[in-house]
């Protein structure tokens, strides 16, 4: 088994926290998606990292579909609530801190885009989705310690990655200000090795 993705993605750092937190070793192949010649369309048509490959060749996407494998084939570390109601919450939390992600990946790659050609318009249509994403994530949090109330899950994960890739690329943003039970959330997250290990290089050490 290996994992095909960039250090930068935060959907690929999301399956990198879950390999770490379920102590599963699986090498990591990096690859850019944005390049010329990239090689991610041979493991993905849709050219998107993170892609686990299987031992048999079969190649597992996206991220969601990942960690859901990668979730049942070890009982160590549990990141999937089984009951129902609980599984949707946590896939809730994750289908919201995704969102902001993609929303915030929209504007990265709107803004590499000659100035003339950029869209204002499309770029505060984004805006708004961070923006009342993180209003609902803060709401939902409320005084609890853990996304889903009682105990550390795949929630948790995706609301710290997502909110340490606003960090990179949204420093302007004050998330902090506005919604301290997400930072204290975060500076929670940030105790554990597993969200060490996978902080992305440095601006000037960024591919891409
Ligand atoms: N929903 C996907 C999103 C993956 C994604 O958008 N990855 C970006 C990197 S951050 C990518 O590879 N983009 C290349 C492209 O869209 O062509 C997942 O969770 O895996």
């Amino acid at each position: 088994m290996k994992l095909i993705a960039s250090l930068t993605s935060p959907y690929a750092r999301k399956v990198r926290i879950v390999l770490a937190e379920k102590k599963i070793d699986c090498p990591l192949q990096e690859a850019l998606p944005w390049v010329e010649g990239t090689t991610v369309p041979e493991h993905n048509p849709l050219g998107k990292v993170p892609v686990l490959e299987l031992d048999d060749g079969t190649t597992l996407y996206d991220s969601r579909v990942i960690v859901e494998y990668l979730d049942n084939i070890s009982p160590v570390s549990r990141i999937l609530p089984q009951e129902n109601r609980p599984l949707i919450n946590t896939r809730r939390w994750e289908a919201l801190a995704d969102g902001i992600c993609d929303a915030m990946v929209a504007i990265v790659l709107e803004r590499r885009r000659p100035a003339d050609k950029q869209m204002p318009e499309w770029i505060e249509r984004q805006q708004g989705k961070i923006e009342r994403g993180l209003a609902a994530l803060s709401h939902d949090l409320g005084d609890r310690q853990w996304c889903n109330g009682v105990s550390y899950s795949l929630a948790d994960i995706a609301v710290g990655v997502c909110l340490a890739y606003l960090d990179v690329h949204a420093p302007q943003l004050a998330w902090r200000e506005l919604y301290p039970n997400l930072a204290a959330l975060l500076e929670r997250l940030f105790t554990r090795q597993s969200f060490i290990d996978t902080q992305p290089p440095a601006p000037a050490e960024r591919a891409a």
